[in-house]
């Protein structure tokens, strides 16, 4: 386990072990109506949150849980790099780079880190500090196929001890569906982040189309946050940051965690879980909450959410 991604694992593995000892009705608080995981995140970090001062070369990742956000994370902190000119997996983790999890002197702490500062986050944007906003500051929205979402939650949840356990499928499901799980309703966070889709700092992107065509997808976040790239930088990227190389590197960079944070990597496992009934129950939701929208379609849900 390299040294440089302690505050990572450190924070995991501290994170599993308060879980372990928990009832499940204490392993979830609500803050502003939606549910957080107790094990990693707490009011008093919330509060803490609220005055955190943003700084106009930040560099935010916005993505719910399950939507790819390690993987995003280590395209953003190469192309940090490259525009520093320092060599690429060498930079030290200073901070657990959610910015919502942690100990609430975080903050503090992070006043003192050089720009540009990286930080990824699952919260929806009227959730942010809204110094965020005031300054304009560039964030990559990512988002995915809500199916492969819940999927990918599910066995996260069942993987990792920070999250309460699931004994089936279909309990997750429903929870999934009634805001029951941390960071609340995706469809809710897809609606509310998609009011801030056409603002000039905001480029979305989807796990899918990345996964289609990564070179294009790393060009184009690239050229948004203004990072020159030389082709031979670009493949660079692509490289380091596809699937297999990332799960292979995992044991250096998530420690014992790394199978669970890179499980499958793919599209349409929803298919191995999904019932009819539950198929359709999704369907009608993001029909009537997401489907119209700017980033709904983006989501191109007919391609990859229909059997
Ligand atoms: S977390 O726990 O919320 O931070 O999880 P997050 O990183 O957002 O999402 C995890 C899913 O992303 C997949 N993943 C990748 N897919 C494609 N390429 C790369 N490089 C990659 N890295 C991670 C990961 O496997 C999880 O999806 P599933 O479907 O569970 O495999």
């Amino acid at each position: 386990m390299e040294n440089s991604r302690k505050a990572f694992t450190d924070l995991i593995a501290k994170g599993v072990a308060a879980g372990s000892v928990m009832k499940r009705d204490e392993m979830m608080f609500s803050h502003k109506g939606i549910l957080y995981p107790t094990t990693i995140c707490s009011p008093e970090a919330f509060k803490a949150l609220e005055s955190f001062e943003a700084r106009s070369d930040d560099v935010i990742l916005a993505g719910y849980p399950k939507s790819g956000t390690n993987w995003l994370s280590q395209i953003l902190n190469d192309l940090i790099a490259i525009s520093q000119k320092k060599t690429l997996g060498k930079e030290k983790l200073e901070e657990f780079p959610y910015l919502e999890v942690g100990d609430p002197e975080k903050y503090e702490r992070m006043l003192k880190l050089p720009s540009p500062r990286f930080m990824a986050t699952h919260l929806r944007p009227e959730n942010l500090p809204t110094s965020i906003f005031r300054k304009k500051v560039k964030i990559l929205l990512l988002v995915r196929n809500p199916k492969d979402v819940a999927t990918s939650f599910f066995h996260f949840s069942n993987g990792l001890g920070i999250l309460p356990s699931y004994d089936t499928w279909d309990d997750f499901f429903t929870d999934f569906m009634s805001k029951k799980v941390a960071w609340g309703s995706y469809f809710e966070y897809l609606s509310e982040w998609n009011k801030y889709i056409d603002k000039e700092n905001i480029m979305a992107i989807t796990y899918e189309e990345l996964k289609e065509n990564p070179a294009l997808g790393v060009k184009n976040i690239a050229a948004f946050f203004g990072i020159p790239l030389t082709e031979e930088e670009l493949q660079l990227v692509v490289e380091r940051s596809s699937f297999q190389s990332m799960k292979k590197n995992s044991e250096k960079t998530h420690g014992s965690f790394g199978n669970v944070f890179f499980r499958k990597g793919g599209v349409s496992d929803w298919k191995n879980l999904f019932s009819e009934e539950q198929n359709e129950k999704m369907d009608k939701v993001f029909e009537e909450q997401v489907a119209g929208t700017k980033l709904g379609k983006k989501l191109k849900y007919d391609v990859y959410c229909k059997a």
